[in-house]
């Protein structure tokens, strides 16, 4: 199931005698001018569901052009997915190349805090290759502070509050510079907090930095630092739409628009990284990876395990090194980016991961590493609803360990802001609708669905005859990788699904 990675196949090749092999592109071997490893800058956005993209199925022209470049000089993903719909959970398994219940210190809860004996990415690039390490935005995700040893550390507040490209642009430049001084490589983790809630102009925008600050904001008096920049009011309900895991209302094509201008104003952000980038002559060695974090915060995405809530657009752009425009269909889980990332710079692993390197994939896009993706949910706040999940490159099937008939998923009052008040209020005429949000709160122990065919999960096959050995072959994969991480509701699964 896993080859090689390109090291050892290169090794393997050259012991057995094989070494006139010529990839098609050696991602390994550094040019002979290159003396110093690859920089490494690392662009999370934060809920930016992947159909924003068209080149994932986004219907939206013109939303996002300069993430649509970057996709356009590097090899784009299809099928990749976080291992978590939730920021900090999801966010720990890109630095560390282990799942949540793996890396944090209270498996099988909402905790996100490294444990002593894992040893993030940017700790190891520093320690072990000399990088200069920095974090922009998202910053207080990363826990605990120190173990992640980042040299700069900007917050989120001094970036206008995560939303303003102009404050990115400039704190990106100076990272640049100073790292450019030392003559360290570096490893750049660039966060927005758009598009996350909440959104660009809307009223909640304006009401949460009133509560924030206690100050009058639409006149912008007070104290300006904080505040993010006025919103370019590019999108209007008449450009919405809804997506299909939602009923299309009035009130939620209107939150959506809200949500494609915070989407503009976050591919705004992406291109003023990218400009600083270019302006300090750094685009050469600099490998440059994008994906969000997890899905749009709506009624069936974020903190979720559905396709939508993790299914993340994913690039890796290196430009003369990884071949421009190409496009990956093979799966890729966001575990796999520490292992891939420590192949490409030559480092080692400090701990055993459960991703794999993919740099085979970015030589050749048909190559598949993994049959299945992984994701998972524990709680949120004091809330508990555990879920489990596995996505193949057609079904997904979801194990629901909360799901008892009596505890509900619980995701602030109104996980959905508009769009799911607007939903309640529907439902008291529409039986169907009801039954749409009473699943949504208590969901059922397992769930199968044809992403092939139903990507907004509406139609759960557990109980189709039809589909009664794909389901036997999830609950077999799900079990062994429960088992795998030592995943505290393994046991019960097992128990579930024997009976
Ligand atoms: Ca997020």
């Amino acid at each position: 199931m896993f080859p090689l990675s390109r090291r050892e196949f290169l090794k393997s090749s050259t012991a057995a005698g094989l070494s006139a092999y010529l990839a098609p592109l050696d991602l390994l071997a550094a040019p002979a001018t290159q003396t110093t490893p690859p920089n490494v800058v690392l662009i999370a956005v934060d809920d930016l569901n992947y159909d924003a993209m068209t080149w994932l199925g986004g219907q939206i022209q013109g939303l996002t052009p300069n993430i649509d470049q970057l996709a356009s000089e590097g090899m784009r993903f299809t099928n990749a997915f976080n291992t978590h719909s939730r920021c900090a959970p999801s966010r720990g398994s890109m630095l560390t190349g282990l799942y949540q219940d793996r890396y944090c210190e209270k498996p099988g809860t909402g905790n996100t805090t490294v444990k002593e004996s894992v040893k993030p990415l940017s700790a190891v690039l520093k320690e072990t290759l000399g990088y200069r390490t920095g974090i922009l935005g998202k910053e207080t995700h990363y826990r605990p502070k120190d173990h992640y040893q980042w040299d700069t550390f900007e917050h989120m507040t001094d970036m206008g509050m995560g939303r303003d490209p102009e404050r990115y642009y400039q704190a990106a430049d100076s990272f640049f510079k100073q790292a450019k001084k030392e003559g360290k490589p570096f490893f750049l983790s660039a966060n927005s907090h758009d598009p996350h809630r909440p959104f660009a102009g809307s009223e909640g925008e304006i009401r949460s930095l009133k509560r924030r600050f206690k100050k009058e904001i639409e006149g912008r008096p007070g104290d300006p630092q904080f505040y993010p920049p006025m919103p370019v009011n590019r999108f209007s309900q008449a450009d919405s739409y809804v997506p299909g895991f939602m009923p299309d209302l009035p009130e939620i094509r209107e939150e959506v628009a809200d949500y494609l201008n915070s989407t503009y104003r976050c591919d705004l952000f992406v291109g003023k990284i990218m400009q600083s980038l270019k302006d300090n002559d750094l685009e050469g060695n600099t490998l440059v990876i994008f994906l969000s974090d997890n899905g749009m915060h709506f009624p069936f995405a974020k903190s979720n395990c559905y396709l939508t809530s993790v299914k993340t657009p994913l690039i890796f752009r290196w430009k003369g090194r990884i071949s421009a425009g190409t496009t990956s269909n093979s799966l890729i889980s966001t575990v796999d980016l520490m292992p891939t990332i420590l192949d490409l710079v030559g480092g080692s692993a400090p701990h055993e991961m459960d991703g794999h390197s993919v740099v085979d994939t970015l030589q050749d896009p048909s190559k598949k590493i993994r049959d299945f993706a992984f994701a998972s949910i524990n709680a949120k706040g004091k809330s508990d609803f555990q879920m489990r999940s596995i996505i193949g490159e057609r079904y997904g099937y979801i194990y629901n360990h909360f799901a008892d008939g009596k505890q509900m998923f619980y995701d602030g009052k109104y996980p959905g802001g508009l769009s799911l008040k607007a939903m309640v209020i529907a439902a008291k005429t529409d039986p169907e609708l009801q039954a749409r949000i009473d699943f949504m709160y208590y969901r059922t122990k397992e769930e199968l669905y044809d992403y092939g065919q139903d990507a907004n999960a509406l139609t759960n096959l557990i109980a189709s005859p039809p589909h009664a050995t794909e389901v036997h072959r999830m609950r077999h994969e799900m079990l062994k990788i429960l088992k795998m991480n030592g995943d505290p509701y393994a046991e019960a699964f097992a128990k579930m699904v024997e009976n």
